[in-house]
């Protein structure tokens, strides 16, 4: 935690990062500090959702089940009913909603699109695991000129975000930004006792190597030979390189993500066999991948679909889903190289 930093709240920061900045017109703060709203309100949620066994109805079916539907539709509703009327917006994608969500008409339209998912690891809710809302913002596409809302216009590839971040609802509510262009990325605590987000990890490098691989294991056999090669290269003894890493997976990549962004390593959830329907693995590049590349991008480490970088991938779908490698650059590099078959 830099000293320097303590006390300095997120509104301060984005602000002293708007003044550096000739061209900004406040939109972007707006938006960001309305996104901070609906997000506090999130956690307050996540954080009563326990309780829900103590206090909730009695007698009826699933109420947990029910429970962890609700909570994904609360955090859903609480980002667009926040978002929707700030005037900053020209349209959001949710991981929740199959379509593009307008801006209802009786309020005014803006430059900017906000892609989220509301409350990305879902499954962790009622076992008291973290839990995170994950956001990328992307300009309208000049050549958005029609009033309609065209997926086209909207769709860019992830190297074109002007902001990216996420929230994890963890032991502590942790909020972690960046808006490129070496400006940084910057973590803050929330202090609840005064309701705001402290700077907490000002300029958050990754590792260039790490001691930390991620990956659900429990569909090796659903993996092709690449991806099982390159998971037994992790799990290999070999002192030089600092193997065997260790294995750490909770089942919500904003958590692991986390984690591994600050301590280092690679996250990884492969292309697999499992369902003919997700032959590129499970995760969304509009709302998952991506926002979390440019974050570890700009913290120097690197994300790629096994490929390439994800940041250069064109999407055709709101809802596209990528394989993804991110993390430590050094291992990610080395992941990439099996993938494509270079190793
Ligand atoms: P979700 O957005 O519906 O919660 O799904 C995404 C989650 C990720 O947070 C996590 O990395 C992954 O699904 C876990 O999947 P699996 O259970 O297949 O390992
Ligand atoms: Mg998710």
């Amino acid at each position: 935690m830099g000293k320097k930093g303590l006390g300095i709240t997120i509104t301060q920061h984005i602000l002293s990062q708007q003044r550096q900045n000739p061209e900004a017109t406040g939109a972007f703060t707006t938006l960001i500090t309305e996104l901070i709203v609906a997000a506090k309100v999130i956690s307050r949620e996540v954080n009563k959702a326990g309780l829900v066994d103590i206090l909730g109805p009695t007698g009826k079916i699933n109420v947990q089940d029910e429970r962890v539907q609700k909570l994904d539709i609360f955090a859903n509703q609480a980002i667009i009913e926040r978002m929707q009327h700030i005037g900053q917006l020209w349209c959001m994608g949710s991981e929740e909603d199959p379509d593009l969500i307008e801006i209802p008409p009786q309020f005014p339209k803006g430059e900017y699109i906000l892609f989220f998912d509301p409350l990305d690891g879902s499954s962790n809710i009622d076992v008291n695991i973290s839990i995170g809302t994950i956001f990328g913002v992307f300009k309208k596409k000049n050549s958005g000129t029609t009033p309609d809302l065209l997926l086209d216009d909207v769709l860019q590839p992830g190297i074109k975000q002007v902001a990216a971040g996420y929230f994890v609802y963890g032991s502590s509510t942790i909020m972690v930004y960046t808006t490129g262009n070496n400006t940084g990325v910057h973590g803050f605590t929330l202090f609840p006792s005064v309701g705001e987000f402290l700077l907490s990890h000002e300029n958050i490098r990754i590792p260039e190597k790490g001691k930390i691989y991620s990956v659900n294991e429990g569909n090796y056999v659903h993996w092709d030979k690449k991806t099982r090669a390159l998971v037994d290269y992790f799990k290999t003894k070999d002192k030089e390189t600092g193997r065997p890493y260790s294995t750490r997976y909770v089942g919500s990549l904003v958590a692991d993500f986390h984690r591994n962004l600050l301590k280092g390593g690679i996250f990884m959830y492969p292309a697999d066999k499992k369902d003919p329907k997700k032959p590129t693995g499970k995760l969304r590049l509009m709302v998952e991948a991506n926002p979390l590349a440019m974050v570890v991008k700009e913290a120097g480490g690197y994300a790629s679909d096994g490929h390439g970088p994800i940041l250069n991938i064109e999407p055709t779908g709101l809802h596209q889903r990528t394989p993804l490698y991110i993390g430590s650059k050094q291992d990610v590099e080395l992941a990439e190289a099996y993938i494509s078959g270079k190793v």
